[in-house]
């Protein structure tokens, strides 16, 4: 539970190896390492910082629908991969603006350069939501998740739902060791904007009860992973609630575990803090296929966690 997640931070900052990593940002880090959540407990979003729910569910619901436009996060006003298509765009010969090279690092460390930078994100934040040709273009992050689990593409030029598929599958033959969906797709890493971080899910089905685990092989411990765990957890209960079954455990099993060293300070601060009660998750009854969920169909009852902490997100 969360408080295993603390521990893990503690563990990361006594123990972990200070790391260089993409981005140039610095990280400490260890190499492998297990959570585990009993979904009965209550739904495992953060108490010791308050982690925005709307997010995690509007970017489960792109994954779900297999989009990979940013332009439906923007829509639900959603910044989260903004970083990424940006990337694409002020790399590209189109873009003919102010330089915006080693944009992540240059905004924390130069105020000027930031105001130019906000206001090129913000430029390209409307054309994204107003320009359909601007959109399709550079709005599409490429074959990132979404696409491999709705849309996998076979050397036969057949298409794999893997979503459909696992649900199919956990329904029709519950005892399976084979309910997994890959997003690691060794061909088409190269056309992604970001090689996925949660590689590979599994679903257990045991008494009546739906589990599921999760290899990630990257692990932005203080942003991504209070995001990722909500987010797996979330999709377990939806399938589960499709097919009839209880919810079980969430298993987190990371790779490269790392916090990086501007989130060093924030994650001092949320060590000082006591656990609270766990919020729980209703979802609308009415509906039953996970491909017709909406963000109104999901209520999250008495969280009441601490308060946000802000930290700059390494690009
Ligand atoms: N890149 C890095 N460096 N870390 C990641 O966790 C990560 N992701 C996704 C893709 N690339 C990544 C994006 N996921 C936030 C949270 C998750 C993200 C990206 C950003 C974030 O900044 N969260 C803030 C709130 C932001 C807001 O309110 O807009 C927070 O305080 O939680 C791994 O999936």
């Amino acid at each position: 539970g969360e408080q295993a997640y603390l521990d893990l931070c503690k563990h990361v900052l006594e123990n972990g190896t200070i790391k260089e990593d993409r981005t140039n940002t610095g990280t400490y880090s260890i190499f492998g390492h297990q959570i585990r959540f009993d979904l009965s407990e209550g739904f495992p979003l953060l108490t010791t910082k308050k982690v925005p729910f709307r997010l995690i569910s509007s970017e489960l619901l792109w994954f779900i629908k297999g989009d990979t436009n940013i332009r439906y996060l923007l829509q639900n006003n959603n910044n989260i991969w903004n970083e990424w298509a940006f990337k694409k765009w002020i790399e590209s010969s189109d873009y003919d603006g102010p330089d915006m090279n080693d944009f992540g690092n240059r905004s924390q460390q130069d105020p000027q350069f930031n105001i130019i930078y906000q206001e090129q994100m913000k430029n390209f934040k409307e054309k994204i939501l107003h320009n359909d040709d601007f959109a399709n273009k550079f709005g599409d992050l490429g074959s990132v998740y979404g696409k491999q689990w709705r849309d996998w593409k076979t050397s036969q030029n057949e298409t794999i739902d893997q979503l459909k598929e696992v649900i199919e599958s956990i329904r029709n033959k519950p005892d399976s060791r084979r309910h997994i969906v890959s997003a690691w797709n060794p061909e088409d890493v190269p056309n992604m904007a970001l090689p996925p971080c949660h590689t590979l899910f599994q679903f257990y089905v045991a008494d009546g009860k739906l589990s599921c685990q999760l290899y990630q092989r990257s692990a932005d411990i203080f942003l991504g992973v209070p995001f990722n765990i909500a987010s797996y957890a979330l999709l377990t209960y939806l399938i589960a609630h499709e097919c009839n079954l209880e919810v079980g455990e969430f298993v987190h099993t990371l790779g490269d575990a790392h916090i990086y060293t501007n989130h060093v300070e924030q994650i001092k601060t949320q060590l000082g803090r006591d656990l609270r009660p766990l919020p729980k998750l209703k979802i609308n009854k009415e509906k039953n296929s996970i491909f017709d969920f909406e963000l109104s169909d999901f209520d999250l009852i008495d969280y009441d966690p601490h308060p946000s902490i802000k930290a700059p997100i390494a690009v």
